[in-house]
């Protein structure tokens, strides 16, 4: 196996993100994260859906799968079933995983394939010039939203709990060493791995900056204990948050696994010599 150093992940594009954008250290974080577990570029896919958080791919050396909107998720897992020994990562913003894309993203948390899924959060769609999103802040105010933005905030740590994801955690762009334990944490997971990673964009949200963030968020403390769901979501609710670190681990039987059993046992049912045409005579 090659011995990686972080500019071998380094794409052929220059990340066009805003300079000052949180997704930045969000990129670094996980090319250490990846160095550190040699991860080799030619087993590894990076899938995204569509914002700027879902660029992503483009600025890694990894394969890369830019999907469409909110369906960063199903296209990951269906990777993985194909070739379960692909590593894959699946990246998104705020809009793109809890809007169009919330639907999968509950049902991939329940599932538990062995995938890990990086939600950049700034609570904006940023691509398209600034709309509140699902973890906009009430009283927000932008074009489309003049007067007020009115609808209540998703928590996307609680989601993730309340639909039992094997491993939760939450980061802050700004802290590039914690962000890399985290994601480093997510992709060993043998499970669904979701980081929740609060990024600022410095130019669509000035409410939630890096020096707002800065001052409220705190660490978990460190005798939480991870494989406390309740208590996870007790410090994910927490209104003196947000709360970063990892929320909540444990091993449960991932969606390859299960299927793996099912096949085996469908092949002992249907004998040694199974195919799919004797399968398909019973229909004619
Ligand atoms: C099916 C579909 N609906 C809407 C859009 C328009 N659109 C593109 S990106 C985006 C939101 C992006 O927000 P987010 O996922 O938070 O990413 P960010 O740009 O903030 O990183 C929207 C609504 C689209 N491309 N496709
Ligand atoms: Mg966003």
């Amino acid at each position: 196996m090659k011995k990686m150093e972080i500019s071998d992940y380094k794409g052929k594009v220059k990340p066009s993100w805003c300079p000052g954008c949180g997704n930045h250290g969000v990129l670094a974080a996980l090319k250490k994260a990846m160095a550190n577990l040699e991860y080799q570029t030619h087993n590894t896919t990076i899938v995204s859906g569509i914002g700027c958080s879902s660029r992503f791919p483009f600025f890694m050396s990894t394969y890369g799968f830019h999907s469409i909107h909110g369906r960063a998720l199903p296209v990951a897992i269906g990777l993985k079933e194909a070739n379960p020994e692909i590593n894959v990562i699946a990246v998104g913003g705020d809009g793109d995983g809890l809007s169009i894309g919330g639907n999968h993203f509950i049902h991939a948390a329940r599932k538990n394939p062995n995938i890990t899924y990086i939600m950049m959060d700034n609570e904006i769609y940023a691509l398209t010039k600034g709309q509140c999103s699902p973890t906009s802040r009430i009283g927000t105010t932008t074009k489309c939203n003049p007067y007020a933005w009115t609808a209540d905030r998703i928590n996307p740590v609680l989601m993730a709990l309340s639909f039992n994801a094997s491993y939760v955690a939450r980061g802050y762009a700004g802290d590039i060493k914690q962000l890399e334990e985290l994601i480093q944490g997510g992709l060993e997971h043998h499970g669904f791995a979701f980081i929740h990673i609060i990024s600022p964009c410095v130019q669509y949200n000035k409410v939630s900056s890096f020096e707002k963030m800065k001052e409220i968020i705190k660490p978990l403390p460190e005798n939480h204990n991870i494989e406390d769901r309740v208590n996870a979501m007790a410090y994910a609710f927490a209104p003196n948050g947000p709360y970063t670190g990892l929320f909540y681990k444990v091993q449960r039987p991932t969606y390859e696994e299960r299927y793996a059993d099912i096949i085996s046992k469908a092949k002992h049912l249907s004998g040694e010599n199974y195919s799919i045409e004797d399968v398909m005579k019973q229909f004619k």
